[in-house]
């Protein structure tokens, strides 16, 4: 059970983080992450946690993230360092950590791969990467499928999740990060395509 007291506390964390949509997508996707959970036989609790949390760092200026590398030591690849689209999922796993102490592994995980995702990914991991996709507020242009498609194969709404990001990083001439790769490529073989 989740404690009452510390949720408050991290709703209100976010709320001195964040504007108002970013928060409102939080909750969303903490709530979406719940709902994926139990369909797939995930600890909701985690997944709600890694949910309302992920985007923690989402709007912080640049200088705080660089701030928060150099800090706790964190080391950007050549990609990372050209895409600040990624530095919120390293730099609010780093948050969590050492600053909300939240010590779970499955939690910190999630959390540091919700954006690119990567091979192997832990269930919880799974879990927040679609929700981030599928949460209440979300309206792009194939949410519909999307939708459809984790309520039926998580599997193959990640690949489809997958090639709808990286369409879109090349069509922008954006570099794609390598667990970007590694993950759709692990799905798409799983798929057997
Ligand atoms: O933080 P959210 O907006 O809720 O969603 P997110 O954490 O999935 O971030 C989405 C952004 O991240 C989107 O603009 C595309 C970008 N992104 C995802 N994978 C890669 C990437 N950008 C680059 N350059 N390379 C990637 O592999
Ligand atoms: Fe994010
Ligand atoms: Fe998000």
């Amino acid at each position: 059970m989740l404690d009452k007291n510390l949720l408050e506390k991290y709703k209100s964390v976010l709320r001195e983080n964040l504007y108002e949509k970013r928060y409102n997508h939080s909750l969303c996707v903490a709530d979406e992450a719940v709902r994926l959970a139990r369909l797939y036989g995930a600890d909701e609790d985690k997944c709600y946690l890694a949910g309302l949390l992920h985007d923690v760092t989402k709007n912080l200026p640049e200088e705080d993230h660089l701030k928060i590398f150099e800090t706790f030591g964190i080391m950007l690849s050549a990609v990372e360092k050209n895409a600040e689209k990624l530095w919120h999922a390293i730099s609010g796993t780093a948050y969590i950590k050492n600053f909300l102490k939240i010590e779970d592994e499955d939690i910190l995980d999630a959390v540091r791969y919700h954006t690119t995702g990567k091979a192997d990914m832990p269930l919880i991991t799974k879990v927040l990467f679609l929700a981030d996709f599928t949460s209440a507020d979300r309206d792009y242009d194939d949410v519909d499928v999307i939708r459809k498609l984790v309520d039926e194969d998580y599997n193959k709404a990640i690949v489809y999740a997958l090639k709808y990001t990286i369409n879109e990083l090349v069509e922008g001439s954006n570099p794609i990060h390598p667990d970007t790769i590694a993950a759709f490529n692990e799905a798409l073989l799983k798929e057997g395509n």
